[in-house]
């Protein structure tokens, strides 16, 4: 008998019929978000799950559904799991990682971009027919090329970022991590090791790309927002939560800092409504790793997980790979 799994998003067609050659698929294609509930009810029975960021897997999910024994996130990050609860339960956890890197880091430097040369809020002026003459200031931002790139957290996403600063556009790029890069990786990225509050401090763009945890969780608020120059911009393209967005909407309005760009929010799809009221903030919905070769490439990755544990016991990338058996 085949293993039985959910998919508990809507994904590719091509992926599901790859599945359906190993498995039993409940399939969610309309898209419906279950409440913690109803995914319960859904998991009934079912050995593996293909999960998005948007569905939270822990210790209670996990209590109630005895049968599950891997969860294969389509996302590189994955706060959406209870990894401690997953491991004590013995079910794999599965990510995404590498195939995104390069999409996400394109996106983040086109944020970053649009923030600093105020593309979001000229082309509104336009769209609404309040163009009509020239002025020296008009729309006036900030240089990208030759100016400071700041980097919290530099993981695969944030050196392919750094790279695209330090070698694309000139760029001085510093950046902050919990735990520093060798030397070789650093010269590869053009990046030097700086303190928090240096990068803050010194940045004049400075880009999220840490991953969600609890001790991120307001590493940008009003204190640190504080320490940043009135010219910069942040970028947040790494999870809500780690900016405090009430503080990020007050700085924004009094300008503390010029200008963000955000892909993702804090209770997102939810946005703090202030957000909505500035007008130098580039607001995007979670869109970073959103291009259709990338999508299927961890679509892909992550159905290759479950078939690779569920049918051969071997998972291509698991987060907590003391669940599989020897
Ligand atoms: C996903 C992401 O689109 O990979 C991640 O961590 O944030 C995005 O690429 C999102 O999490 C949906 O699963």
């Amino acid at each position: 008998m085949k293993p039985s799994i959910l998919v508990a998003r809507a994904v590719f067609p091509q992926i599901l019929t790859l599945l359906e050659q190993h498995f039993d698929v409940t399939s969610n294609q309309d898209d419906v978000v279950w409440s913690p509930a109803q995914l319960i009810a859904q998991l009934q029975g079912k050995q593996g799950a293909f999960t998005t960021g948007s569905q939270r897997i822990d210790a209670e999910l996990l209590k109630a559904c005895p049968d599950l024994k891997i969860c294969a996130n389509m996302a590189v990050g994955y706060n959406n799991f209870d990894l401690d609860a997953m491991t004590a339960a013995g079910v794999l956890a599965t990510n995404t990682p590498d195939v995104l890197t390069e999409t996400t880091a394109d996106f983040g430097f086109a944020l970053m971009m649009a923030t600093a040369r105020r593309m979001a809020e000229s082309e509104h002026f336009l769209r609404a027919g309040l163009w009509n003459s020239w002025r020296y200031d008009m729309f006036a931002g900030s240089d990208v090329h030759g100016s400071t790139l700041g980097i919290l957290g530099m993981g695969r996403i944030g050196q392919a970022i750094a790279k695209r600063g330090a070698h694309g556009f000139g760029m001085k790029v510093i950046y902050h991590n919990r735990s520093r890069l060798d030397a070789a990786l650093e010269a590869a990225c053009g990046a030097a090791y700086v303190s928090k509050s240096d990068l803050l401090q010194q940045a004049d763009h400075l880009i999220l790309v840490l991953p969600y945890s609890p001790e991120a969780h307001h590493a940008i608020g009003a204190a640190e927002l504080a320490q940043m120059k009135p010219t910069a911009t942040l970028i947040n393209i790494a999870r809500g939560g780690i900016v405090d967005d009430a503080a990020l909407a007050a700085a924004l309005k009094q300008g503390t800092i010029a200008a963000a760009g955000l892909d993702v929010y804090e209770g997102e799809p939810k946005v703090h409504p202030d957000l909505l009221t500035v007008p130098n903030v580039v607001l995007t919905p979670h869109i970073a790793s959103a291009t259709m070769p990338t999508r299927m490439a961890m679509a892909q990755l992550a159905a290759d997980n479950l078939i690779g544990y569920l049918v051969h016991g071997k998972p291509l990338t698991p987060l907590n790979p003391q669940v599989v058996k020897a």
